[in-house]
């Protein structure tokens, strides 16, 4: 046996022909919105990247088969499926040993945009250390993922669900670069700033691509993390949404939510505090992330 990965037609001529690709994840379709929103946005975010001249290639599991694109019916089908598994590097290989279908988070979006030759990955937040890790070991597999695989990943920085400190600590000691994009401040998410100021920075798309081919040729494993601010016009400012995400976090305990359940409950509580607010938030800042990511790729194939 081994792995079957399907390329959509889409990902198979920019293959052939040498054009940029941006992966998307589909964690994010799955368990990050409601349907029908998730598939539309889905759909929105593929044609952001066409529009900056990349390739969109969403990557999901169906069937045990590893999909480098998505077909207009896949996404639907996958968008309206409920129970389909989060995957992330523990079980990839698994899921598909198991012919089953999975959303792949973060950590597994970039082993398989890894596995199809794609340095850029654009996402809305990766996964970090979540508060109360102290206690409960929970760190995401998506920073250990940033440290060893070679895709760079364009998000809105660190959910501001996560501790962020933390996670900005763990990154430095894992070696990942954490560049923000045209400011000095790091991006929380939801809102464009924090009180964290990013390690690097870049104004423009180049630079990125620069630092990207330099480590690489370096022989420094891993990606970069750009963290790219939500549009000050959609933003939801820290001082609003912060006593939003205590609300969330403290019916997270008090349910006694753990693993994986995490972050989606967070997302959901949240999004149901704000009536939605916290979603039209997350949608402008993907498709922001699906731009910058699509300029970084092309940058990248000069
Ligand atoms: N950002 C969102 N929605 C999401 C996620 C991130 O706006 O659903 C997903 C990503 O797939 C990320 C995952 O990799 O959450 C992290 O999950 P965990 O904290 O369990 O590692
Ligand atoms: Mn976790």
């Amino acid at each position: 046996m081994s792995i079957n990965l399907v390329f959509s037609e889409e990902i198979r001529e920019a293959r052939e022909t040498g054009q940029p690709i941006v992966a998307l994840e589909s964690t994010i379709i799955t368990h990050g919105m409601p349907y029908p929103q998730n598939v539309e946005v889905a759909q929105d975010v593929e044609n952001v990247v066409r529009q900056n001249g990349a390739t969109p290639a969403t990557i999901a599991i169906l069937d045990g088969s590893l999909h480098i694109g998505l077909s207009k019916d896949q996404l639907e089908g996958l968008g309206q499926a409920n129970k389909v598994a989060k995957v992330s590097r523990a079980d990839i290989a698994a899921i598909i040993a198991k012919g089953k279908t999975g959303a792949t988070t973060v950590s597994a979006t970039m082993i398989a945009a890894n596995l199809a030759d794609i340095k850029v990955f654009a996402t809305g937040g990766i996964g970090g250390v979540h508060r109360g890790a102290e206690q409960s070991f929970d760190v995401s597999a998506d920073l250990q993922e940033l440290s060893q695989t070679p895709v760079s990943v364009v998000c809105a920085g660190a959910k501001a669900i996560l501790d962020l400190p933390k996670t900005f600590e763990v990154l430095e000691t894992l070696g990942v670069p954490v560049v923000a994009y045209g400011q000095d401040a790091l991006p929380a998410f939801w809102s464009s700033t924090s009180e964290l100021n990013a390690p690097l920075r870049a104004d423009n798309p180049h630079q990125i691509a620069d630092m990207i081919r330099v480590r690489r040729e370096m022989g420094i494993p891993g990606g970069c993390l750009i963290a790219n601010p939500i549009p000050k016009d959609a933003e939801i400012p820290n001082e609003v949404i912060t006593p939003i995400i205590e609300a969330a976090l403290k019916a997270a305990a008090v349910q006694g939510v753990h693993g994986k359940d995490v972050t989606p409950f967070l997302l959901q509580k949240i999004f149901e505090i704000t009536k939605g607010a916290s979603l039209t938030a997350n949608i402008a800042l993907i498709k922001n992330n699906a731009a910058l990511a699509s300029q970084v790729a092309k940058s990248l194939c000069d």
